[in-house]
């Protein structure tokens, strides 16, 4: 079966031009000029005045994910339909081992979690809280399974590893080609800080969140991470960079030469503190992630960053809860299950905010959202770009198409989005999954599987 849409914008990392794009199965086969290419019954979806973007991938989702005594409020089955709802067709989780148990045991609970669960194709990073040479030797086996990225902690006790593990695990990934992200926040000045306030009798603000978790603490993590990185000469990404200090850092590590790779996200990048100060506990807490959220000047120098290239790219990091689930830190702020949704709104959060107030352009979106992480993660140019031999998957995004985001109208389990009340410019109108209409009218079809995808190394 063969699709054309027709008279739409095709965006890519560098441009965008008025082109049909016909669609034979699974793959893209013409950009262009195609209609004299199609066959007489090739089915034709009028796109005029639409942006036709490359599938979003969003590289950094924790879907079915146990944290702080309670389990996320999205599985695959529901994370995935929200990520396709707002026009992400790829999502990279992170399998997480706990300590003490092999990579293989993570893998194969993350496949158990997704495997057919999925409505967006999917793929793993690979969580290493631990260090030593059986893991080591479980690396290969982790590349010939397609998994070439994999994720550090430089915070939380059972994920936490020491300067020496992450030196050698970062020597073992050069070997191999990988890369790896980093989760920067100083665990020991954090622990500290939290005793301080807890002692000060503010275990039961919100506020005291923010406060324990400055963003000079971040950008220490991200200066020594970038250190041993230097020392072994590899690249590393960091990723959900909040912060001006951090980016400071960032840029100082590209100077001297190193290669880095840095991520933001939509919370960091139009959100800000003031909300932590809510006196109404619920929401307050709705807004609890760490690294948290911080002010309007980070955010403006995020968007800056953006702008010029030292972020690459825009990721969720949705790990979401329901407002019951945040109560569980109502009398000690420390017991709030930390992450936000964000899977389903990524693309019109980013389009209004960014596109249509001209901080950056739909080039940039398009490198942020999708051409990017397919080139940091190895799926490039399956995914990742409109061009013939692609995957055939397309978000029409609709800019005269304005609506309010409701958390209630949400796909995402979560029953609330930071973003209430936002007034989007446009909107995802439909979606292709490798040909097949996931989306249609902003609504799920239901009908299409997502797969898992066996990713190469890194090609950004
Ligand atoms: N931060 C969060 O807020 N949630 C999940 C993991 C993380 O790093
Ligand atoms: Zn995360």
């Amino acid at each position: 079966m063969k699709t054309v849409l027709r008279g739409g914008f095709v965006v890519s990392g560098h441009s965008s031009r008025r082109a049909d794009v016909l669609i034979d199965g699974e793959k893209i086969e013409k950009v262009g000029h195609v209609l004299s290419d199609a066959p007489w019954d090739a089915q034709v979806v009028d796109v005029s005045d639409c942006y036709l973007f490359p599938g979003f991938i969003d590289a950094h989702t924790h879907f079915d994910l146990d944290v702080a005594g309670t389990t996320t409020a999205d599985d695959f089955e529901s994370g995935t339909r929200a990520a396709v709802r707002g026009g992400t067709t790829t999502i990279i989780d992170f399998a997480c081992p706990n300590k003490g148990e092999t990579l293989a045991h993570g893998l194969e609970l993350w496949h158990k979690k997704a495997d057919g669960r999925c409505s967006c194709d999917y793929g793993f990073h690979m969580t290493i809280d631990d260090w030593n040479e059986n893991i080591e030797r479980e690396l290969d086996d982790m590349f010939a399974a397609g998994i070439t990225s994999f994720k550090m902690y430089l915070t939380y006790p059972a994920m936490l590893l020491s300067d020496e593990d992450i030196y050698r695990a970062l020597k073992a990934l050069k070997l191999r080609g990988g890369v790896c992200g980093f989760h920067c926040e100083n665990a020991g000045a954090i622990d500290a800080r939290i005793a301080e306030l807890k002692a000060s009798g503010r275990a039961a603000s919100v506020s005291s969140h923010p406060l324990a978790r400055p963003a000079c603490l971040e950008a220490e993590a991200v200066n020594r991470v970038l250190r041993i990185a230097q020392a072994v000469d590899t690249p590393v990404i960091i990723v959900h960079t909040t912060n001006s200090e951090a980016l400071f850092e960032i840029e100082a590590a590209r100077k001297r030469g190193q290669t880095v790779y840095a991520e933001t996200c939509p919370q960091y990048l139009l959100l800000d503190g003031s909300l932590y100060y809510d006196p109404d506990f619920a929401i307050a807490s709705s807004y609890v992630c760490a690294p948290p959220l911080r002010s309007r000047d980070d955010a403006a120098a995020l968007w800056a960053a953006l702008r010029r290239g030292t972020v690459q790219t825009v990721s969720t990091d949705h790990c979401s809860f329901t407002l019951k689930q945040k109560e569980l830190g109502r009398d000690d702020f420390t017991k709030i299950p930390g992450g936000l949704p964000g899977v389903e709104t990524r693309g019109e959060l980013v389009y209004t905010a960014g596109v249509a107030a001209h901080k950056i352009s739909l080039a940039t979106m398009c490198r942020a959202l999708s051409e990017n992480p397919a080139k940091l993660y190895g799926l490039f140019p399956r995914k990742g770009v409109i061009a013939p031999g692609s995957d055939a998957d397309i978000v029409v995004y609709d800019p005269k198409a304005n609506h309010v985001l409701r958390g209630a109208e949400l796909a995402s389990k979560a029953g609330y989005t930071p973003f209430e009340g936002f007034e989007t410019v446009g909107s995802v109108r439909s979606v292709y999954l490798r040909g097949a209409l996931a989306v249609d009218g902003g609504k799920l079809t239901g009908d299409v599987r997502g797969e898992y995808l066996h990713r190469e190394k890194c090609s950004l």
